[in-house]
């Protein structure tokens, strides 16, 4: 083989195998689906729900979130995650509605305004309780969000438990919208929870 010939031969090698290097280290294949969980979220009105919700989501202005009169669907990336977001508006007239929309969820998110009464949180036991008895939700992993932790008088986590008195072993967690990364953090639980009570061919699949 003449040397220009030769020459040319090794430069091609050299660039399929430096070509086949760079894949292996560089690309791992086709990138792996987030996996995607429903997730119903309710709580009396004023607990903060959609608030909270849209600084999840990445914005930043609350100013002008009005009250939810039917529902808001959300759509917020934790870890690998997709959290679809339910959220129900918490008013009186809404909350006789609750139940419609727990279908298909896969976990819940309870907001409890922490600074609430102590008439207003036995309320919200009220509801709780309703709601985890339901059907559609009994089985699934919940989270108690206790809300609104930078209120003057706001209640610890360990006092709304206390109050709440379930029967239910849930997920607590404390938050409020000036400490966000706590909301994320309590979130990341719930999908733990939420692999947890997955079927195992899910959780395989999701594995790979
Ligand atoms: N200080 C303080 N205020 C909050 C917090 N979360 C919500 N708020 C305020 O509480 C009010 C009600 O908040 P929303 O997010 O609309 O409450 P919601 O639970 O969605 O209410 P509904 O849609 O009626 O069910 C708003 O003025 C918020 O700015 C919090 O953690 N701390
Ligand atoms: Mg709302």
């Amino acid at each position: 083989m003449p040397l220009l010939e030769r020459l040319q031969f090794t430069c091609a090698i050299c660039r399929i195998a430096a070509y086949t290097l760079y894949r292996r280290l560089c690309c791992k294949g086709n990138p792996i689906p987030k996996r995607e969980f429903n997730i119903t979220c309710i709580g009396l009105d004023n607990s903060g729900k959609s608030s909270l919700l849209t600084l999840l989501c990445g914005e930043d202005d609350i100013s002008d979130i009005s009250p939810t009169t039917g529902f808001n669907i959300r759509c917020i990336q934790v870890k690998n995650c997709i959290l679809n977001i339910k959220e129900i508006g918490g008013g009186e007239k809404v909350r006789e509605f609750w139940s419609h929309y727990y279908q298909g969820a896969e976990g819940v998110i309870y907001f409890v305004d922490s600074s609430e009464t102590q008439e207003n949180l036995l309320l919200s036991r009220e509801y709780l309780r309703k709601a985890l008895e339901n059907n559609h939700l009994n089985s699934l992993p919940w989270l108690i969000m206790c809300n609104c932790q930078d209120k003057p008088g706001a209640k610890s986590v360990e006092e709304i438990q206390q109050i709440m008195a379930l029967d239910k072993s849930c997920l607590f967690g404390a938050c409020s919208i000036k400490s966000v990364q706590d909301a994320r953090e309590a979130c990341e639980r719930l999908i733990e929870e939420m692999y947890r009570n997955s079927s195992p061919e899910e959780t395989a699949l999701n594995q790979v």
